[in-house]
């Protein structure tokens, strides 16, 4: 049966996913559109069959009407939702981050243990593009030995009214640390972050770029420059060090043109075009497992961790010097 998605929060993201339900997705559809400003939600709403708007998530919830639920609210919104979500057992899709400290994190995974059933997919939509899948299978094949190091570049073309130093680590290089963890398969033990001279397009009380080191419990170090106010696009690029060889992605050229005396191609703009096939098959999978009664992808531990990994982050920017990361251990219903 078609699933009935309710879709909490209409900014960018939110919106996006609205569009992909209603046209790419197969298996589902939008039955409500929830966002603090309920006319934009009515707005949204109206043009999709069968699909209403309003300003409350609860209430959208308690309808009866809603198989599913995809949260694109601001993190700090998003304890409140989920837990709302567990009361009525309905599977969720959360965007990241999943609550942005470890203490929320971790009530939302207790809660979410206490019902004894997962219920969450944690929106780490990287490990559904094709080229980390790429890199993942090289590394997981052991080709090219163990990975000791990772470089990533992270750049946006400018960062959105309202972003902080604290925003670039849990909105920005959560992504990193969360592909980390699954690439290598081990946990981030520790987190150091040096700041060059702040770019002059860096708005006012926000150091940009900065470069984040991490450290995992397998003896691999990982560096991030994270750069969000570049002005040129929007590019993600990773490069494995391995023993026999090296792996790099992001760098690809699809069209080159070579025309007036010069040669090049274009960058893409944002995320939400950069990563548009990582989120149609992110919510695909979703969507089908849901269908199946199950629930598979990135867990509410695997979004607590990288909460924790954001909170000696953010300690790192404010204190300097090398944080370790504080981690509950993974309880067996993570395994
Ligand atoms: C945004 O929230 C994202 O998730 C993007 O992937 C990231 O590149 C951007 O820096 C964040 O603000």
């Amino acid at each position: 049966r078609t699933l009935r998605i309710a879709v909490i929060g209409t900014g960018k993201m939110g919106a996006d996913h609205v569009r992909r339900i209603d046209q790419v997705i197969s298996g589902a559809r939008v039955s409500a559109v929830v966002d603090l400003d309920a006319e934009r939600a009515k707005q949204l709403a109206a043009g999709i069959e069968g699909c209403t708007g309003s300003g409350d998530p609860a209430a959208a919830m308690a309808t009866g009407e809603v198989d599913a639920v995809l949260i694109a609210s601001p993190g700090p919104a998003h304890e409140e939702a989920l837990l709302t979500a567990f009361a009525h057992d309905l599977p969720v899709l959360c965007e990241k981050p999943l609550t942005p400290d470890a203490a929320s994190a971790l009530r939302v995974m207790e809660a979410e243990q206490k019902l004894g059933h997962r219920l969450v997919q944690v929106g780490f939509m990287r490990r559904y593009d094709a080229e980390y899948l790429k890199l993942k299978a090289l590394l997981d094949s052991g080709h090219l030995g163990r990975t000791l190091m990772m470089h990533n570049q992270h750049r946006n073309a400018s960062s959105p009214p309202g972003f902080t130093n604290a925003m670039l680590i849990n909105d920005s290089v959560v992504h990193e640390m969360d592909v980390t963890r699954w690439l290598l398969g081990q946990e981030i033990t520790a987190v150091t972050v040096l700041r060059p001279r702040p770019s002059s397009n860096a708005p006012a009380g926000m150091d940009d770029p900065q470069l984040v080191l991490l450290e995992t419990d397998g003896g691999v170090v990982v560096d991030v420059e994270i750069n969000v106010n570049c002005g040129f696009g929007y590019q993600v690029k990773a490069e494995a060090v391995c023993e026999r060889g090296t792996a790099r992605i992001g760098t690809k050229q699809s069209l080159v043109t070579d025309t007036a005396g010069r040669w090049g191609g274009t960058i893409a703009q944002d995320f939400v075009e950069r990563f548009a096939d990582a989120y149609d098959r992110e919510v695909q999978a979703w969507v089908d497992a849901t269908r199946r009664g199950e629930v598979t992808g990135p867990s509410v531990w695997d979004g607590y961790a990288a909460a924790a990994v954001c909170e000696a982050g953010v300690r790192a920017q404010r204190e300097g010097g090398r944080i370790g990361v504080e981690m509950v251990e993974r309880p067996a219903f993570y395994r």
